[in-house]
Order: structure tokens, then C-alpha cells, then sequence
């Protein structure tokens, strides 16, 4: 276990907060996941996605829940005909909070996955911010941002600070389903989007994890005799769960990889590798694509 100093060191690092929580286990709710859980799988965001990770649109600009591509918008928010077949979970939404500013209701599903880290809203100049609700959760389901990984519990309700690098891991088993919501607002003014915070914020449930030590990083950057551009994406996929599981950032991962490239001598796949970083951490434009 870690001392409370330790833990007290990473929370300072941490930006994103918890606002409070709602409660998820109420009526319908069940019956809802169970939906989400049917529904067929999108590739919306497939370069940042790896193993079962799923984005579903309950509500939008357009009511289109084929609409998935995510960007600001200052019309009305329009429930889609998945989000109608949610009522659970689009009223738990309206209970929660304040609809004048929510602009995009999403699900995100996570199961034997990753997310790459990434950085968001990089496409876009209007403030935009982000707020998570678990909705079914399992404690090796893991979230980071920058230095920090923490898990979110079922329930809580979470600015995350999407503007800086953040991943998520999931495990085999149960889906994770967490609640999206995008409010056009600047993250400062974001607690008062909140209707019902349901009590005081929860504390977070940081995850404190050793170093990473010389050994292993050599190991990791000697991966270079399986990678090529058939599996430099499994390499990638291992390279970002380490933080996960040892005290690095976020972002290291796109650093290894290039590094692992360049000791191979694959001078093309270290510079694709370094374009990644880029288009994960710096500059897109909205809708780009990244191919290998
Ligand atoms: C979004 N950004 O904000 C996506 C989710 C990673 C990139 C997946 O909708
Ligand atoms: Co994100």
C-alpha cells in the first residue's frame, strides 16, 4: 500500500476532479446497460482504440447516432434513436444536470482494451469540456492523466482534464460503460453545470505504482525484433499499458516506440512513430486520419 504523503503527491498532480455523484443503480438503469451492451461495434476512432473500446451517441448537434465524429456545436442538443432507446440513462442525464451547455451525450464502452493517450479538442478553438460518469466498472479498469492513473468508481462525477494526455485500460470481462457528456463551457465553470452533485466529491482512487526500472526499460526498447509495420501497433498497445503499471507518463509511450524503432534501424516506422505523437498529442485537423 502507499503512504498517505505518496498519495497526497499525486492528487496535487492531479487536475481533473470529481464534482459528486449520481445515482446509477436506480431504476432502468440495468435494463439500459444491458442495451448498450447488445449494440454492435462502431470503428469511429479506431486509431486511438485497441481490443473493445466503443463510442455510442445518445445526443448530439444532428439526432444521428451514426454522427460520431465528435466536435463543438451551438445548436440545441438532439436525442438520437439509440439515446430513445436509453430513457434510464437520458434521464438520469437531465436529473444530473444542467442541459442549457451539454452539447454531445455519449456512451463509451471499454472491455480487454486501451486507449491510446491522446489529447483532445486540439482540433477545435472553442472551449470544450468534458465530464465522465462510470455507469458499470471493475477496480482494474484505469484511468491516467499525465503522471497519474486512478480508477473511476461507478457513480462518480468526473471533469476530466481532457486538454492534457490521458488513457484508459480495461480488462477482460464485464464492458466497462461510462457516461461522455460534453458541455460547452470552460473547464472552470464546469461544476456549475451540475444540477445534483448528490453530496461531497469523492476522493480519488489513485493508483500508486513503482519505478520503472533501467532493466525494464531496456527490455521494452529491445522490442525491436518484432516490430515492423504488421505489429507496430501490438507493440504500441504494450508500451502504453506501462504506465499503467509503473511510475512514467503518459506520453512516454510514443517515446519508446520511436526509440524501439530507431535501435532497429526502421527509419520509416520511427517516423511514423513520431507523426503518432504528433496526431495524438498535438495537432490534427478534425476528421484526420492516421494510417500506419
Ligand atoms: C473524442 N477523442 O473525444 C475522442 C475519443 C479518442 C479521441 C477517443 O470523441
Ligand atoms: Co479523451
Amino acid at each position: 500500500m502507499t503512504s498517505p504523503t505518496a498519495l497526497a503527491g499525486e492528487a496535487r498532480a492531479l487536475r481533473s476532479r470529481a464534482l459528486g455523484r449520481a445515482d446509477v443503480d436506480r431504476p432502468g438503469i440495468a435494463r439500459d446497460l444491458a442495451t448498450i451492451d447488445a449494440l454492435p461495434g462502431r470503428s469511429a476512432y479506431s486509431e486511438f482504440s485497441f481490443g473493445s473500446w466503443c463510442s455510442h451517441v445518445l445526443a448530439n448537434g444532428s439526432g444521428d447516432e451514426h454522427d460520431t465524429e465528435f466536435r463543438p456545436h451551438d445548436g440545441p442538443l438532439q436525442t438520437t434513436a439509440l439515446g430513445r432507446r436509453l430513457p434510464a440513462l437520458m434521464a438520469l442525464v437531465r436529473d444530473t444536470f444542467d442541459l442549457d451547455a451539454l452539447r454531445w451525450v455519449r456512451a463509451f464502452t471499454l472491455a480487454d482494451g486501451l486507449l491510446i493517450p491522446h489529447v483532445d479538442f486540439i482540433e477545435f478553438d472553442v472551449p470544450s469540456t468534458r465530464v465522465q460518469v462510470p455507469l458499470r466498472t471493475t477496480a482494474a479498469a484505469l484511468h491516467s492523466e499525465a503522471d497519474s492513473v486512478m480508477h473511476l468508481r461507478a457513480g462518480e462525477i468526473w471533469w476530466l482534464e481532457a486538454r492534457l494526455p490521458h488513457s484508459a485500460c480495461g480488462p477482460p470481462g464485464p464492458t466497462r460503460i461510462a457516461l461522455v457528456l460534453d458541455f460547452a463551457v470552460a473547464p472552470q465553470d464546469i461544476a456549475g453545470c451540475v444540477r445534483d452533485a448528490g453530496g461531497e466529491p469523492p476522493e480519488p482512487a489513485l493508483v500508486e505504482r513503482p519505478p520503472l526500472g533501467a532493466g525494464e526499460l531496456e527490455a521494452l526498447l529491445g522490442l525491436g525484433a518484432t516490430l515492423d509495420a504488421r505489429s507496430v501497433r501490438d507493440v504500441l498497445r504494450l508500451l502504453a499499458l506501462v504506465h499503467f503499471r509503473r511510475r512514467a507518463h503518459a506520453a512516454d509511450c510514443f517515446d519508446w516506440l520511436v526509440e524501439a524503432a530507431r535501435r532497429a534501424g526502421l527509419a520509416d516506422l520511427e517516423e511514423r512513430a513520431a507523426a503518432f505523437r504528433v496526431f495524438c498529442l498535438e495537432r490534427r485537423a478534425h476528421g484526420e486520419r492516421f494510417a500506419w
